[in-house]
């Protein structure tokens, strides 16, 4: 049994990790029995431990045991989970109204998650907003604007992206497995071109790495047969994948000087995670669409695609939309959200948060070789691990140490093409000590395995 010393509450749960039974508890394994018999195999689990309560940066287990949460539910509980605004205003929607569809009888929340979206994404242009399910659902629909816009069919990504699990965006996903595998054949026009990856690519600046992927593009599709290059930031999945400074640009100046549709992806990057409201901002990049999902409405499911108000009317009335998109529910989640990332100033805390981080992640890095690389911005930071003194990916590393850090009581996610990146997504509104204890744990697997 561990214990920290922190001793603060957060929506009555104690701030501290604290491991009460071995993991996974009994009530744990009882339930994973019944996920097995019930749920189909396909849908995976990081760790066998069943959730009852989640706030702050602890995730509470149905044993009791209280876990550091450094994944976020995948990028999804920015403002942490069960956040007093998010809560208040989809409880007060619950209780209104559940559902209309926003095509049958509208309603307001709706209306303005796309004002804020207005407001706060990147560039003073006109723009509108159309509101979706799920992350993948906005990147097939962003290719479906392009397309209407510029009545062309080819759409570019890159190596190592993510952009979903629907026919179209698996296609545009670059990871056979377990992604793809099997699940064929994909979608056509998707071409796909190097992206900078400053470790592997022997160091291209950013200039050097768009180059490169123009004429590629140029090359093998035609720039005037492009309607849309589709781009996450700072890649998620693939391995926190960090573009060279000038990369993105380049890519967008391309864009425009062939009436090409610039996508940012920013589902996993975008709303405070990286310290900015979207990752682009990083690099001054204006992008013509932006598709968000994930942190946007702090847990229930939303997701937009934003942009030039040009490129988004060009589509036929009646051309977007669906049952659910843009919830009426997940709406008010999304407002509740935001005024919380305002409130708190996230984004300031997302940069105190890659300091801690990158602090800790350096240390370790003096004592262990196998680290080659710490990358990402705000609380979007990865470490790499290969076998010492080369670039060969050490999967196996990485799977001991995620192992023992669950054993631990620390959620750690993994990613890369390679998978061996450690990704630490934590919830913006954990403790400076939950992080710390986080990683004196890591400290000490690393110790333990590498
Ligand atoms: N674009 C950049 O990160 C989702 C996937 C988890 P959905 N990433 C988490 C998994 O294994 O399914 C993601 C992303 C980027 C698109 C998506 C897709 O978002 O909401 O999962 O559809």
């Amino acid at each position: 049994m561990s214990t920290s010393t922190d001793l603060k509450t957060v929506n009555g749960v104690a701030q501290q990790r604290r491991l009460v039974t071995d993991l996974p508890g009994p009530r744990s394994t009882e339930l994973m029995a019944r996920k097995q018999a019930a749920v189909a195999s396909g849908v995976g689990t990081t760790m066998p431990v069943f959730v009852e309560r989640a706030a702050g940066g602890i995730v509470v287990d149905v044993d009791g045991n209280h876990l550091i949460d450094l994944g976020s539910g995948i990028a999804v509980t920015t403002v942490g989970s069960s956040a007093t605004a998010v809560v208040e205003r989809a409880k007060a929607q619950l209780e209104a109204f559940t559902h209309t569809c926003f095509m049958v009888t509208p309603y307001d929340a709706y209306v303005e998650v796309c004002e804020a979206l207005t407001e706060l994404t990147p560039g003073e242009h006109a723009k509108k907003s159309a509101l979706f399910n799920s992350g993948a659902e906005a990147v097939e629909n962003a290719v479906k604007i392009a397309r209407a816009h510029t009545k062309r069919d080819a759409v570019v990504v890159f190596d190592h992206a993510y952009h979903g699990r629907t026919n179209l965006t698996m296609a545009m996903t670059a990871k056979q497995m377990p992604y793809k595998h099997g699940f064929g054949p994909f979608a056509g026009e998707v071409y796909r071109a190097p992206m900078s990856y400053p470790l592997r690519d022997g160091g291209l600046s950013g200039a050097e790495a768009a180059a490169k992927a123009i004429d590629v593009i140029e090359k093998q599709v035609g720039g005037d047969q492009v309607a849309c290059v589709v781009i996450e930031p700072i890649q998620g999945e693939g391995g926190f994948i960090v573009p060279a400074d000038g990369f993105l640009s380049a890519i967008a100046a391309w864009c425009t000087a062939n009436g090409v549709v610039f996508v940012a992806d920013e589902i996993q990057a975008g709303f405070c995670r990286t310290g900015e409201w979207f990752a682009v901002q990083h690099e001054n990049v204006v992008p013509d669409l932006i598709t968000t999902a994930k942190g946007i409405a702090g847990g229930l499911p939303l997701a937009a695609v934003t942009g030039r108000a040009e490129i988004m009317d060009s589509v036929h009335g009646g051309g977007l939309g669906g049952t659910y998109g843009g919830n009426p529910v997940a709406a008010a989640a999304a407002l509740g959200a935001i005024s919380e990332m305002k409130e708190h100033d996230l984004n300031g805390r997302a940069r105190e948060i890659e300091e801690i981080i990158k602090g800790r992640l350096e240390k370790l890095q003096a004592q262990h070789p196998a680290i080659v690389d710490i990358r990402g911005r705000g609380a979007m930071v990865a470490v790499e691990l290969c076998k010492p003194g080369t670039l060969e990916p050490d999967a196996d590393l990485t799977k001991a140490i995620a192992a023992g850090a669950h054993q631990a009581g620390v959620i750690v996610l993994t990613c890369g093409t390679y998978g061996n990146v450690f990704r630490f997504l934590p919830p913006l509104t954990i403790s400076d000590e939950l992080l710390n204890e986080a990683f004196d744990v890591l400290e000490q697997i690393m110790a333990e395995k590498a």
